[in-house]
């Protein structure tokens, strides 16, 4: 009797530890495309414990959130701080992770000092290329053969398509996009190469990025794949606005990474549909309303829209390389404090406790319906 508990006791045991283990991403999506996440510096540093296990357990690629940005990496002209990108790319390799950099060009998070002479007058166009070249020979060389994947370019293009009138533009010209890709290639032949943007799924700013894809293959670029951010909401991008902006790059003979995903399901807090980290709004309560908690009927609608978006990107396995959440938990979201600071945000598919969301189950169930189609 004595040992029948116990055997009885121990299957129990073993049967509950079964069903609490959780499928992993990076598993599942196997035959798809690899799934990852931005991380912070505490989770590469180790000094997360929730946050680490998620990401060695699910994901096999990361993003740097924040370490790689100009403003971090080199912040000023003669002093690079390499301290904590080298963490970073040492934890993806000691978790045999596909390591992306993110990112070399981007007019936010650049200090202001790149685009000046030592008399503090505005650069002209060979001293800005010269900046730009040693900067990405000196960065993406120092990680040759080790970070996978670069952003070169990151949110060039304005809404309606046209070309942001960054300091780049305006001091280099056009060709600056053509040159830091030139560069990128130059410093490590083998890195993929992606040009990165958000609300690309907009008919207005796809077309600019469709032709802005064709300009730089046209002038020698050696262009991997689009990054499509995909900070989306609950109503956008529509399935089909999804559908079409990964056809249309497919068809330019490119790959298509999802490169910063996240869903928000609070309140819009401004007209402008848009992920410009320029964007601030004044806190009010109404703007916060699941503080205490998400309700189940939103935790479930969460949870359509992410199988929903995961049907799409299984639907185009083979141009869908690399789906990459914009952080691990909730908790670490850029959307509790964007665009109005101190919200309450969940976007993410494992909670504040680091528990896996309904959301998390719908995705993979997105995966196991895909692969019997
Ligand atoms: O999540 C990032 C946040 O911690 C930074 O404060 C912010 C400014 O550098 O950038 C956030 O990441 C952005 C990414 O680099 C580019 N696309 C939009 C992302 C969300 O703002």
């Amino acid at each position: 009797m004595a040992f029948k508990l116990s055997f009885t006791t121990l299957l129990m045991a073993g049967l509950a530890a079964h069903a609490q283990t959780p499928a992993a991403l990076k598993d599942v999506f196997k035959g798809y495309f690899h799934v990852g996440a931005a991380l912070n510096q505490a989770q590469f540093e180790d000094r997360d414990a929730r946050g680490g296990i998620i990401v060695r357990t699910q994901f096999d690629t990361i993003s740097p959130e924040n370490v790689l940005k100009w403003e971090s990496v080199h912040p000023r002209p003669d002093a690079y701080a390499f301290d904590a990108p080298d963490k970073y790319v040492a934890f993806g390799e000691k978790n045999h992770m596909f390591i992306v950099g993110h990112t070399l060009v981007w007019h936010s998070q650049v200090p202001a000092w790149v685009f000046q002479n030592a008399k503090g007058e505005p650069l002209d166009r060979d001293g800005l290329l010269q900046r730009l070249h040693d900067h990405i020979r000196t960065v993406v060389g120092r990680y040759k053969g080790r970070i996978g994947g670069w952003d070169v370019v990151n949110e060039a293009l304005n809404e309606d398509g046209t070309m942001r009138q960054t300091p780049w533009l305006k001091i280099i010209g056009e060709d600056y996009l053509l040159k830091a890709f030139e560069y990128a290639h130059e410093a490590d032949p083998k890195a993929e190469l992606y040009y990165n943007d958000y609300s690309v799924e907009n008919q207005a700013k796809r077309n600019g990025a469709v032709e802005l894809i064709k300009k730089l293959k046209a002038g020698g670029a050696a262009v991997t794949a689009i990054g499509l951010q995909g900070h989306d909401k609950m109503e956008w991008p529509t399935i089909e606005q999804q559908d079409a902006t990964i056809l249309a790059f497919q068809q330019l003979g490119i790959k298509v990474n999802i490169t910063e995903l996240d869903v928000d399901v609070l309140p819009a807090a401004s007209q402008q549909r848009t992920a410009d980290v320029g964007l601030s709004v004044e806190a009010h309560a109404k703007l916060n309303p699941y503080a205490g908690g998400l309700p189940d009927t939103v935790q479930q609608a969460l949870a359509r829209r992410y199988g929903d978006l995961f049907a799409v990107f299984c639907k185009y396995r083979g141009t869908v390389s690399r789906v990459t959440f914009w952080g691990v938990t909730d908790g670490d979201s850029w959307l509790n404090n964007w665009p109005v600071r101190g919200r309450t945000s969940y976007p993410l598919l494992f909670d504040r406790q680091g528990q896996p969301k309904p959301a998390f189950q719908a995705v993979i169930r997105a995966a196991r319906q895909g692969s019997v189609k």
